[in-house]
This record gives C-alpha cells, structure tokens and sequence, in this order.
C-alpha cells in the first residue's frame, strides 16, 4: 500500500505541477481507476492538496510540511543533491546511518535525514540534542576529489551555504563562528560534524553533518544549554515550514560547493568573511599551555584561523580559541 502511494506521488510530482490523467496512473500503477482515487483521498488525508479535474486528470497543488523522500523531492530545484533521500523518523544518529549508506556505495549527494535523533553527535564525541519535528537533523554524503587536508574547507563552505539559507528564509542575521558554530544574537543555533573516511592522499568519502534548532520554543532548549544555545523560533518569534527550509539549504549547499570545486576556495572564503563572528574583536589563543589576547583577523586560504596576537600573526588550524 504505503509503495503504491509513494509510486503515485513520483508520477504525480514528474508532472511538473501539470495533471496526470487517472488512465495512466491506473496502467501505470496496475490498479483500477477507483483505487486511484482513494489513495487521493488518502493523500489529502496525508496533508497533500490535490485537484483532480474531470478528463485532465489529478495535480498536487501543495504537499506537507512533512519530512519525507516525496516532499522533500517535491520542488527541490538541485542537479545532483538530494537526488537519494533516506529519510527515517527515529535514529540515533543520522552521521551513523549515512556512514552505512556510504559503505554500501551510497551515491555522491546522498540525504539521510531524520525527525529527532536519540544520540546526536557533537565533535569529539560530545551530545548532539535533536528534538523531534524541532529542527533539522541531516547528513550529506559526499565523494569529492579533494585531498584530505582540505576536508576542513567543506566544513567552512558548508556554514557559509546555511548562513545564506539562514538569510534567505528567515529574519535573523547569523554569524558564523569558527569553525563549526552558526551564531544567531551570540548563542549557537546550528552546528556542523565533518567527518571523513580517507587514506593519506585520496578520500573515499566524506559525511557532512547539519544540526539546526529551527522551531524550538525557549523550554524546548534542553535547561543546561539555555545559556549558549538558541532556535530561529525563539530569535525571530516566527515558526518557519521545515520542507522548504531544507530544500533551500540543498539549494545552496549544491551552489556553494559546485563554486567551491570550479572557483576554490577564494570566493568561499570573502563569503565566510562577511558572515565571520568576532572578526576584528578581542579572542583568546591557547597554545602551549599559554593563553593569549588576540584579535581575530579572518580566515586563511586555507580555512585556518587568522589570529594576530603580540608576537605577530598566528595561524590556528583547531579549537584552541575562546571566544569570550
Ligand atoms: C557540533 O559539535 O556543533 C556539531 C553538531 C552536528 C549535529 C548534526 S545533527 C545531524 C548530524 N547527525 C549527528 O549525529 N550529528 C550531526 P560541537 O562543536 O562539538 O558542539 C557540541 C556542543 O554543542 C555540545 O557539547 C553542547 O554544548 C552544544 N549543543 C548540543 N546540542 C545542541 C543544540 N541542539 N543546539 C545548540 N548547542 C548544542
């Protein structure tokens, strides 16, 4: 049952918003004209706006705002990502089970998405809180021909596209902190896991991990994080569609990375610059046991941290930042 439906919203969406004759749902799905009709019906059910108009046929005018494979499918304006969707309502981590789908040759652009994740994961192993139907909790499946030093780069890019998602289909101003942190009114709203499997000169693929605290209201925000972290809902008094907000992050993810393989890093680079938190403002380095005052200068070509302290310019390549 559940696969015919899935089949009939594929023909549906094929369509291009044009009406598919009940005829050629009934050949192609093998099931009769009234059947067709009934899964309509259940459709609607579904939170799915259909038009059916006597000898053209049926339409979707509107889908859900439910995660799922077809609604996420339907008007996703991408060329290559997003193509595979593995969407699932519980998982532990959506970084687990995208490390299986690459394993087992999962293609370049490969979605795994979840509703909430039981063991959502921080870098370094730390607790990842993703509440369900709250916000967004994806992995992307890269195989990109880059060498493995510059696998920090697509952590970076990747901020910039959801800075820019983040601007387009909201009203908050993010900012992105270094490396992995989307900042809106100075409290973490988003966060970005890179990991990579990889030999010393050639990766084999890489998984992108995306958590973004989308509609939380304040008590949503687990207590002990309510210091430092924050929603879009709560910055913005607004609750945003989940559907779309995903497909405009694909959007832009697929932009910025195909500039990022033709152009380098450059253009990423001037793009991050203008979402960058704390540049030009006080920082503290740690290094060799030493904490020191610096200013925070921008970022290399090589995604590194620029920090320019009493010794001169320092380069800082992980964590060893305070921001406060
Ligand atoms: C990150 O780590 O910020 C990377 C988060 C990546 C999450 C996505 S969700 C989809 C995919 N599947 C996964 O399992 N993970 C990825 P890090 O910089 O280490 O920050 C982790 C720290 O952020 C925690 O130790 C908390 O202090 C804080 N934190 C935890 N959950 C949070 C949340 N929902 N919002 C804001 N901060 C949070």
């Amino acid at each position: 049952m559940e696969s015919t439906r899935n089949r009939l919203i594929e023909l549906l969406e094929t369509s291009n918003h044009d009406y598919v004759s009940g005829q050629f749902l009934s050949d192609k799905l093998k099931i009769s004209r009234s059947a067709i009709w009934k899964h309509m019906k259940e459709l609607e059910k579904d939170g799915y706006l259909i038009e059916g108009v006597r000898r053209k046929g049926y339409r979707i005018v509107k889908s859900p705002d439910k995660v799922s494979e077809n609604t996420l499918h339907w008007g996703l304006k991408t060329n290559w990502l997003g193509k595979n969707i593995i969407h699932k309502t519980t998982l532990d981590s959506t970084q687990n089970t995208a490390h299986d789908a690459a394993r087992e040759n999962a293609e370049h652009g490969t979605i795994v998405i979840a509703d909430e994740q039981t063991k959502g994961k921080g870098r370094m192993d730390r607790f990842w809180h993703s509440t369900k139907h709250k916000g967004i909790w994806m992995s992307i499946i890269l195989r990109p021909s880059i060498l493995p030093v510059a696998a920090p780069q697509l952590t970076l890019l990747t901020a910039t596209a959801l800075a820019d998602a983040i601007s387009e289909e909201t009203t908050a101003a993010p900012k992105i902190k270094w490396p992995n942190d989307i900042m809106i009114n100075n409290k973490k709203t988003a966060g970005i896991l890179t990991e990579l499997q990889a030999e010393q000169d050639r990766i084999h693929y890489v998984i992108v991990g995306i958590g973004i605290n989308v509609n939380h209201s304040f008590s949503e925000i687990p207590e002990t994080l309510q210091h430092k972290a924050t929603s879009i809902k709560r910055e913005t008094e607004t609750e945003y569609p989940i559907v779309p907000f995903i497909q405009c992050i694909l959007q832009h993810f697929e932009q910025t990375y195909d500039r990022y393989m033709t152009e380098g890093f450059s253009p990423i680079r001037t793009k991050w610059e203008s979402y960058g938190y704390k540049i030009g403002e006080k920082i503290k380095i740690r290094t060799n046991y030493k904490v020191s005052e610096a200013i925070f200068r921008g970022i290399a070509e090589d995604g590194a941290l620029i920090a320019e302290t009493e010794e001169g310019i320092q380069t800082i390549y992980s964590g060893e930042v305070e921001w406060n």
